[in-house]
């Protein structure tokens, strides 16, 4: 049993992903093991993933699935393994490089007072990198806006994709109602939080634009993260109750 996994969902991260174990590794955390959920990456993600788990004494379990389908059911399928396998935290995190795996001591250390912590870009000493231009700025501000006006979520950052659960909350989430299979996956899990009453730490994180490959972002799952937001809403928070 790991004392905390990692949990990554990969795309197409080949590039990415040995500077990101490399650096996840170099942390040192006690107990560090990590799970990638890939989606047959025709880029060899998946098998770039379980020749470096020999580099790092097996602590990387790979999840092969055979389509691509989604980060939010890659996201479900990588904590039920963490759950099954046992551990005390799980970290959320993206394979691109734009979450820097070097704040995850500080998160950790927060889980000693708070249920989840979320890696803010929205609160003070938060952003993002210079690399992030205007455009893509005001597309992320906007959207956060929106989601947070059509789902009632407190949260500053109610898209991030960086968080860590201690195990009982990870525990106590009603995975099944978590419909999304994009980014707004990130907001569904919010809203959950925020209902369940977990007591919810942000902390400024600067994300970092990924320096390779390309963004999965699209038109669909923006339109899915805003309905199923507006859905939860309206539907007076069905499926949150413990
Ligand atoms: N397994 C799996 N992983 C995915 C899928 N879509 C995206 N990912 C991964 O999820 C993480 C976030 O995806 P990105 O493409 O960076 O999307 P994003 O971070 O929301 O968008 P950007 O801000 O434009 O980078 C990355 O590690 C991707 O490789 C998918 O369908 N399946
Ligand atoms: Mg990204």
């Amino acid at each position: 049993m790991s004392s905390v996994y990692v949990v990554i969902p990969t795309y197409n991260e080949a590039e990415n992903l040995p500077l990101l174990v490399h650096r996840l590794f170099d942390l040192n955390v006690d107990g560090l093991g990590l799970i990638v959920v890939d989606d047959s990456s025709p880029d060899g993600t998946g098998e770039l993933a379980k020749s470096l788990s020999s580099k790092y004494e097996n602590a990387i379990t790979v999840i092969s699935r055979s389509s691509k389908e989604g980060l939010g059911t890659a996201y479900k399928e990588g904590f039920e393994l963490a759950l099954h396998l046992g551990c005390d935290a799980v970290i959320q995190m993206d394979g691109d490089l734009s979450h820097r795996p070097e704040y995850i001591p500080e998160m950790l250390s927060l889980l000693g007072k708070y249920d989840v912590v979320v890696g803010s870009r929205y609160i003070e000493g938060g952003g993002a990198d210079d690399k992030w231009g205007l455009r893509r700025k005001v597309l992320s501000g906007v959207g956060n806006f929106g989601i947070k006006l059509v789902s009632g979520i407190q949260v500053k950052d109610a898209t991030s994709g960086f968080k860590a659960f201690r195990i009982s909350t990870l525990r106590a989430i009603r995975w099944e109602n978590i419909l999304c299979k994009g980014f707004g996956f990130q907001s569904e899990v919010a809203f959950h939080c925020q209902h369940l009453k977990y007591a919810v730490h942000e902390m400024p994180i600067v994300f970092e634009e990924r320096l390779v490959g390309k963004s999965k972002m699209s038109i669909g799952i923006v339109l899915e993260a805003m309905f199923r937001m507006l859905f939860l809403r309206l539907s007076g928070h069905a499926g949150v109750q413990k």
